[in-house]
């Protein structure tokens, strides 16, 4: 009896011993942490020197800032060094100490105030001082802010493992403004959200502050982001009514401790949705006099609220146009509202009429002409390329061509055109592809990237924005590696010039830990995944071939019907050959460009291959860089995408014993859906470009599983 008893109660503590290790295990692996997971530090040397040296830590100051950055540090320490560490009032030796230059007295030296000074409001300086006998890790800076942005980082540093002997960084934005878009509706729709729903509970604000809020702004400051758009750019009015800024003013409260400050987008429409006046005419006294009062108001209740981020006359959204009045005229109309409280307005430059036969060449020719005549507090803000957040595209011309106004780029996170949260598609080389594009405005070297940062002409305003991939998803993203795409939006608007495979380490590192053969394969699969998607879904400059939900490929689909449907509009595939002729000879978009890139891409020989099909309309027969015909070019590079989706996956399940089984599995089935989703991109459009080009698909190379007609019956996806 008494053993039976015995027995089971030790089966149930084991029971459930085992089913606390597994939820542990649960909650540990599933995402949510993102990249600031703080796990302990497994090398022990380093965990040793690391506890020697970090005895203690001290901040001076309060505010709400400094309490964010205290908590941070507290439990990232405690859990890094797997114990808790005690907060001293002075400062003490093998310590870290956190504070503002204002409060370091003596303690700051001359040649620390200088370097402080070069490094503006939200910058920072990590050091090892050695001062009155004591040797302490200093995190300091000119705000609060730059004290968190530098807490941050450090924690960053020993997640690394990295020593922090002779620690001396110091870092600083190099853009003002960083910020998210939330394209998120108040029904908690997302558009183009593949995460989930919204993770602003419109219903709940502004009663319920969520842990989630408070996870979310941790994360956007750990990478230096600033400000969130929290709505849709195909913007519902009642943002703006008394009932929904009451929910903004929450949000923004449980942001600002972060820095990040909160804009809405605003329906141009709105003085007539919301405030029943008869017209949104921006040179109606009535109108001017309703956004300048709607201003007051949100300054009212949040006085550090961002600014506007408007979509006008553009795909159905009303606009300033609707008036026979220009977008200066409506932007400025907002700017005049919103500048007494130094509010801001981001302009989307994203418009087509489709009016025209080269779709690409409407949102350059429509602003260009625009340049100088904003307002001072208006942002330009222009997508990365011409058309719309394709694979792959060149650089958008307004980059190289508006030198009195500020650009804001904009980017996009979510991926709507890369496989919605299905396909593992690491965008970082697509941002550095984009910021290091050299647009040669004002000579070689003034890339897209300086152009942003006011280097090469001088801007008052800089910035930059990324449509946002969270929803309520447990890990905010729905696929694991799509983390990287948020964090790396944020650490390279941090840093324009960084490289996206330093980026992707980093987020390796804090996302995974520090195996080294782990580390090594996981860099492989991110830096290779992009170049994938483009060769299996528009290789070679091809772009817009996806079907109506952006997933699927339907080379053949029509927008409307011909001439100036999709086939026409994009790929225009003939009997001769295939891709759209751009040149002068052509659409002449290539003249939107700087002199020396308008030669390069005008010229076939010398246009990037990457682009020849963008901006020229070659023979199937043309002679590509490999000595291949364009044809079987094309046939390679689709086929060279569905390989290296399965170099991937091979690579993947080599590291199955370095993953939690929760991440592993996960991305395991993800790459398998990503794989076959390939293969449909790769033989749907071989086959319709064969029906123009009569060409066999090279015997070596995989041959298509079906024939055309059951691609064009697969259903588009579901989402
Ligand atoms: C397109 C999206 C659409 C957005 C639009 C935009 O399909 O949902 O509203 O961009 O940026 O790519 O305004």
């Amino acid at each position: 009896m008494f053993r039976t008893t015995f027995r089971s109660t030790h089966l149930r503590i084991f029971s459930l011993l085992i089913l606390l290790l597994l939820q542990a295990k649960t909650h540990a692996e599933d995402g949510y942490k993102l990249w600031l997971r703080y796990d302990r530090i497994q090398n022990k040397k380093t965990l040793s020197l690391y506890q020697d040296q970090l005895k203690q830590y001290t901040f001076m100051g309060s505010s709400a800032t400094i309490n964010a950055a205290k908590t941070e540090l507290r439990n990232g320490l405690s859990s890094l060094l797997g114990k808790k560490i005690p907060e001293t009032d002075a400062i003490k030796n093998n310590s870290i100490v956190v504070a503002p230059l204002s409060r370091l007295g003596a303690n700051a030296d001359k040649e620390l105030r200088a370097q402080l000074r070069q490094l503006g409001k939200e910058g920072f300086i990590i050091k090892n001082i050695t001062g009155g006998g004591k040797n302490y890790t200093l995190i300091t800076a000119n705000s609060d802010i730059g004290l968190l942005y530098g807490t941050f980082r450090f924690l960053q540093i020993l997640a690394s493992e990295t020593s922090i002997a002779r620690l001396s960084v110091s870092d600083f934005p190099r853009l003002q403004n960083r910020l998210l878009n939330h394209w998120d509706n108040p029904d908690g729709s997302i558009e183009r959200g593949y995460a989930g729903r919204s993770i602003f509970e419109w219903n709940t604000l502004p009663g319920k502050i969520s842990r989630r809020y408070i996870d979310y702004a941790r994360a956007n400051a750990s990478v230096g982001i600033n400000g969130t758009v929290l709505n849709n750019v195909n913007a519902n009015p009642n943002i703006l009514t008394p009932e929904y800024l009451v929910k903004v003013k929450a949000l923004a409260d449980a942001f600002r401790p972060y820095g990040i400050k909160v804009y809405v987008s605003v329906n141009f429409a709105a003085p007539i949705r919301i405030g029943k006046l008869a017209t949104a005419d921006p040179a109606d006294p009535a109108v001017k006099q309703w956004w300048k009062k709607k201003a007051d108001e949100i300054y009212q209740l949040i006085p550090d609220f961002g600014g506007f981020c408007v979509k006008a006359n553009s795909e159905g959204q009303p606009g300033p146009q609707d008036y026979g009045r220009s977008h200066t005229d409506g932007a400025n109309m907002l700017a005049e509202a919103l500048a007494p409280h130094r509010g801001i307005v981001m302009w989307r430059a994203f418009v087509y009429k489709n009016r025209e036969q080269d779709r690409i060449r409407e949102s350059y020719d429509e602003f260009h002409p625009t340049n100088g005549k904003f307002a001072s507090n208006v942002f330009l803000q222009v997508k990365n390329g011409p058309i719309d957040f394709q694979p792959r595209e060149p650089f958008h011309p307004l980059f190289g061509a508006m030198d009195k106004t500020p650009l804001m780029l904009e980017v996009q996170l979510t991926q709507e055109y890369l496989g919605f949260s299905t396909h593992l598609v690491y965008l970082g080389p697509l941002f550095e592809e984009c910021l290091q594009s050299d647009t040669y405005a004002k000579g070689q070297g003034t890339t897209v990237a300086k152009v942003i940062e006011g280097k090469v002409s001088p801007q008052k305003m800089t910035g930059i924005a990324g449509v946002a991939n969270i929803g309520d998803a447990r890990n905010w993203t729905a696929h694991p590696f799509a983390q990287a795409n948020w964090y790396a939006f944020g650490r390279m608007s941090w840093n324009p010039e960084l490289k996206a495979s330093g980026v992707i380490r980093e987020w390796n590192i804090l996302t995974f830990g520090n195996n080294k053969v782990l580390l090594d394969g996981l860099q492989q699969i991110t830096m290779q995944s992009r170049e994938a998607a483009v060769n299996y879904m528009g290789p070679l400059g091809l772009t817009m071939l996806m079907d109506i939900s952006h997933y699927r490929p339907a080379p053949w689909r029509r927008d409307k019907p011909a001439p100036t449907g999709t086939r026409e509009s994009f790929h225009r595939a003939d009997e001769k050959g295939i891709g759209f002729d751009r040149t002068a000879a052509g659409s002449d978009a290539v003249s939107q460009y700087a002199g020396a890139l308008k030669e390069r891409f005008n010229d076939i020989h010398t246009c990037p291959e990457k682009f020849l099909l963008w901006f020229h309309h070659a023979d199937w027969d043309y002679k590509t860089s490999s000595g291949k015909t364009l044809w079987n070019e094309l046939c390679y590079r689709y086929s060279a995408g569905v390989y290296t989706v399965r170099a991937m996956q091979n690579k993947w399940e080599t590291l199955k014993t370095l993953v939690d089984p929760e991440r592993f599995t996960l991305v395991k089935n993800l790459l398998t859906e990503q794989e076959k989703e390939a293969v449909i991109w790769r033989d749907a459009c071989l086959l319709y470009f064969q029906t123009f080009s009569k060409r066999p698909i090279p015997a070596e190379l995989e041959a298509p599983a079906h024939d055309l007609e059951y691609y064009k019956a697969l259903k588009v996806s579901m989402n």
